[in-house]
């Protein structure tokens, strides 16, 4: 039975069909889909949620660390966006829950010339974004989708959530925030891929195009 429940998923179409009134949410060179494709580096971390810690350093009054109970007793926010991956597909309404970057950043002492911010995450990945943009009101520290807590693989138990942004931007298996003066490229913006990463302006590589077939994330694993 479960079997049988697995192949109906798998079957599901990759791409779904653009309603007009819609299409002004899709950014050019975008596929949409209803599947939640899952992306990453190397392997799923697991965790002992006892041990685990957030760890906030930097341009700061005083590095911190924050357990997941002290994240999850912060006042939450939820907010329903559009997700755009560079390799082309994009998904709509996807509703998050979690405590808004913005009154997070409230309780640690911003040094004021702090202008970037590098997210760091497991498996030794990181990704760099400037402040001004983590302080909209829908970027997220985010532990709920859809109601439940994030599955292993698409971040638990805490991932960031940057809408406005490809999605490369919103780190899994969020564990430090470094608050920087100076901007420094993370892993992909390393690797021939935008510093900026709006999808609205395909920002998707810094120089050369990098040869990514166009239907590669329809091969993922997805949920
Ligand atoms: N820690 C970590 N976060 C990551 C990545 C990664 O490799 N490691 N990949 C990014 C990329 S490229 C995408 S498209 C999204 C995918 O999130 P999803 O698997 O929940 O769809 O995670 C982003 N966050
Ligand atoms: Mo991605």
């Amino acid at each position: 039975m479960h079997n049988k429940a697995e192949r109906l998923k798998k079957s599901k179409k990759p791409q779904v069909q653009i309603e007009e009134h819609l299409r002004h949410r899709l950014p050019s060179g975008q596929m949409l889909t209803d599947r939640f494709p899952i992306l990453h580096e190397g392997e799923v971390p697991v965790y002992d949620l006892k041990a685990w810690r957030l760890s906030v350093f930097g341009a700061v009054a005083q590095p911190r660390e924050f357990t997941m109970d002290e994240l999850l007793a912060l006042p939450r926010a939820s907010v329903t966006c559009d997700i755009h991956c560079v390799t082309r597909w994009s998904k709509f309404d996807t509703a998050w829950e979690g405590v808004r970057f913005r009154d997070f950043a409230k309780l640690l002492g911003i040094d004021e010339q702090a202008k970037h911010v590098m997210l760091h995450a497991d498996e030794d990945y990181e990704t760099n974004v400037p402040l001004e943009d983590l302080m909209r009101d829908d970027v997220l520290l985010a532990f709920n989708y859809d109601g439940k807590p994030l599955t292993d693989k698409h971040g638990f138990p805490l991932r960031m959530i940057v809408p406005h942004l490809y999605f490369w931007k919103s780190a899994k298996w969020l564990r430090g925030i470094e608050f920087m003066i100076e901007d420094r490229p993370g892993f992909w913006e390393r690797n021939g891929f935008h510093n900026t990463a709006d999808p609205f302006l395909e920002q998707r590589f810094s120089g050369e195009a990098l040869p990514i077939p166009e239907d590669e994330w329809t091969r993922k694993e997805f949920d």
